[in-house]
């Protein structure tokens, strides 16, 4: 047995889960967690959990995540169990420890938490599958609406300026003068070319500080592997990933879905040929998510999700071009300069999506009517 394994059954037992513990696995599609799927066997079944250590140079307050992540979840619940049926597969459940809370931290002061893996679930990083794709549109524009009422005082606010793609741009620009990984020259072009998406990927920020946007609950990550899915229908299931629910913009949860489920390719795809926004894809999404909200929310924000996505796929490119010139500090990456790739990907996608605007609105406009 290895230390990791090792460390994996000690946090398991704070958790107090019932059963044999048997074997793990490592889940590597997110970029800052570190996140383990565990198997228990009881009453001869297996029993599965998803483990994870929290970041917690990314979420310095990850009790305050936790709150969010309960209080959030709890929300959602008790709005599916009112409608008369079961919620067990349609909302994340985490456990608590002996100590009644819903994480426990280590002797290395490692911050874990532990949730049920939800039976028969699948997610998907990329995937060509329309109906999956509409789908997921359903899924986060269900979650939109879940939320509509939660009392949006009770968040903490776990990363200040999360979607501030103002301060993002301003980041990066100071990430290329301080030049702290020696990298600034190599990137020249591309530092360029993301100022000249600025003032465009900027919109939708300084529109919400006109007034002109409104402020809501929003999941503020929401690409494709953040859906689970029944894995013999395909239907959408539940939404994970919960640690960045704060107040934020439609657009945006509609705009880094489509970043995701709408491009042709993975997030650092390195032929650049290859990368480009697939209407047909943008298209399952939209009438997944706008035919769940379009009654929930204003016209300002209809007129604004086709943007959203230009805003989200820069802003998120930019935060990895920063990583880059710092030295790969925040994202994880699997090979040296993965968060360039990315990067480069993300601005050849944006500048497509900016050709691609006015069939982007039109679509949207489309399933606003129907
Ligand atoms: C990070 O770890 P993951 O994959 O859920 C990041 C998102 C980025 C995403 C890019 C807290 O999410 O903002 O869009 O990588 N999360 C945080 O794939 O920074
Ligand atoms: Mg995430």
């Amino acid at each position: 047995m290895n230390r990791e394994e090792q460390q994996i059954i000690s946090v398991c037992q704070r958790f107090a889960i019932a059963g044999e513990y048997s074997r793990y696995e490592v889940i590597n599609s997110g970029h800052i967690n570190t996140t383990y799927r565990v198997y228990f066997i009881r009453h001869g079944e297996e029993k599965d959990y998803i483990l994870q250590k929290v970041n917690t140079y990314v979420f310095t307050k990850p009790v305050d995540v936790m709150e969010n992540i309960s209080a959030v979840t709890e929300f959602i619940r008790a709005k599916i169990k009112a409608t008369g049926v079961t919620a067990k597969r349609s909302v994340l459940h985490y456990a608590k420890t002996d100590h009644d809370e819903y994480y426990t931290t280590m002797p290395d002061g490692g911050f874990w938490r532990c949730c049920r893996y939800i039976n028969g679930s699948v997610s998907f990083t990329q995937t060509d599958d329309l109906k999956i794709i509409e789908e997921s549109g359903k899924a986060f524009g269900e979650f939109q609406n879940y939320l509509i009422d939660f009392p949006v005082d009770k968040l903490h606010i776990v990363i200040p300026h999360f979607h501030n793609t103002v301060m993002r741009f301003d980041a990066l620009e100071q990430a290329a003068k301080d030049d702290l990984a020696g990298r600034a020259k190599e990137v020249e072009d591309v530092l360029q070319g993301y100022r000249e998406i600025r003032e465009l990927a900027t919109k939708p920020y300084r529109m919400q500080r006109e007034g002109i946007l409104p402020l809501r609950v929003t999941h503020n990550d929401t690409k494709t592997s953040n859906v689970l899915f029944d894995a013999e229908t395909y239907e959408k299931l539940a939404v994970i990933d919960l640690d960045t629910v704060m107040p934020g913009l439609v657009a945006f949860d509609f705009g880094d879905a489509i970043r995701v489920a709408g491009s042709t390719v993975d997030e650092d795809e390195k032929d650049l040929s290859k990368v480009a926004l697939d209407l047909e894809k943008y298209e399952a999404f939209t009438r997944g998510f706008v035919g769940m909200v379009k009654d929930t929310i204003t016209d300002e924000e209809k007129r604004s999700l086709a943007l959203g996505a230009i805003a989200m796929t820069a802003e998120c490119g930019a935060r990895f071009l920063t990583d880059y010139l710092n030295g790969d500090k925040y994202f994880r990456i699997h090979y040296p300069d993965q968060n360039l790739a990315r990067a480069k990907c993300h601005l050849t996608l944006t500048l497509d999506m900016i050709a691609k605007l006015a069939q982007m609105q039109e679509i949207v406009e489309k399933y606003c009517k129907a």
